[in-house]
């Protein structure tokens, strides 16, 4: 890799790379919350971009009133954009938009809904594999992956103008919700309580690249170009009144690329200390 033939020197470097490498996240390549905004509902799951703001899958209630809606969100300050009334019973899972409509993962009639962003109207309904949990675009087809049953923790690749399954895979997660594709690779939250992960996927055949601790009992995930976004469902106590407010949250993620030279320039320093 880095000499034209295997010496001791080599082997040594080789060797340091792998430490280096697998100690990234101590070096400071970890995932990373930079920002948190309000969500505009209380159970705050699925997300979407588009060209500049976020679809967001909020549920609330308000005394005797239930609201399930899809927002069109300001990410700059929370702000709602445009809101409309979804009409299917508390059944927040995550959002796609493919630059076209919104894709909705129903979790409780295990469908997926195609709506058009222009009146929240639901244009198609498709039969999902098992529960839908997590969905994302990646330019040309549909993903989604499913969180329990026979089905759980199995990606779908859908092509969606026919809703026909091309592939699937199996993720070996425990629990995948949130799905977003960063333009080469799926991110996957884990959910799992209080405790969760996130996991960098690959796209060509579904294996788990990294895997990092994460915090629990957040359930969208969208990609802007840059950084990914994530909601942090919130909740009401058993009596009545909310005990915690919906937010999202943007992370910043590691570049692998970067985090690789930054292995491979500590080695070169390493390497010209060595007598
Ligand atoms: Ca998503």
């Amino acid at each position: 890799m880095f000499c034209k033939s295997i010496n001791g020197k080599c082997q040594v470097i080789l060797v340091l790379v792998i430490i280096l490498y697998a100690q990234a996240p101590v070096l400071g390549y970890e995932l990373r919350v930079v920002r948190s905004i309000s969500a505009p509902s209380v159970k705050t799951a699925g997300l979407a971009w588009d060209n500049g703001a976020l679809w967001v899958y909020g549920y609330d209630v308000r005394g005797s009133e239930t609201y399930n809606r899809l927002y069109k969100v300001d990410p700059s300050n929370g702000g709602i954009l445009e809101d409309f009334p979804l009409y299917w019973p508390d059944d927040i899972g995550d959002l796609a938009f493919d630059g076209t409509y919104i894709w909705a993962c129903r979790l409780y009639d295990n469908k997926i809904s195609k709506i058009n962003p222009d009146d929240g109207t639901v244009i198609e309904s498709y039969e999902a594999f098992g529960r839908p949990a997590g969905m994302a675009f990646d330019g040309e087809y549909l993903w989604n992956v499913s969180d329990v049953g026979d089905h759980r923790g199995t990606l779908y690749k859908i092509n969606p103008a026919s809703f026909e399954v091309v592939a699937h895979y199996d993720l070996n997660v425990s629990n995948a919700w949130g799905l977003a594709y960063d333009g080469s690779h799926f991110w996957a939250l884990d959910y799992s309580g209080p405790s969760g992960s996130m996991h960098l996927i690959d796209s060509m055949d579904g294996s788990v690249i990294q895997s990092y601790s994460w915090m629990g009992e957040r359930i969208g995930l969208a990609w802007d170009g840059e950084y990914l976004w994530e909601s942090h469902f919130g909740g009401y106590f058993s009596g009545g009144g909310v005990y915690r407010w919906g937010t999202i949250e943007q992370v910043e993620v590691p570049e692998p690329t970067i985090m690789l030279l930054f292995s491979v320039g500590s080695l070169a320093l390493l390497s010209k200390r060595r007598p």
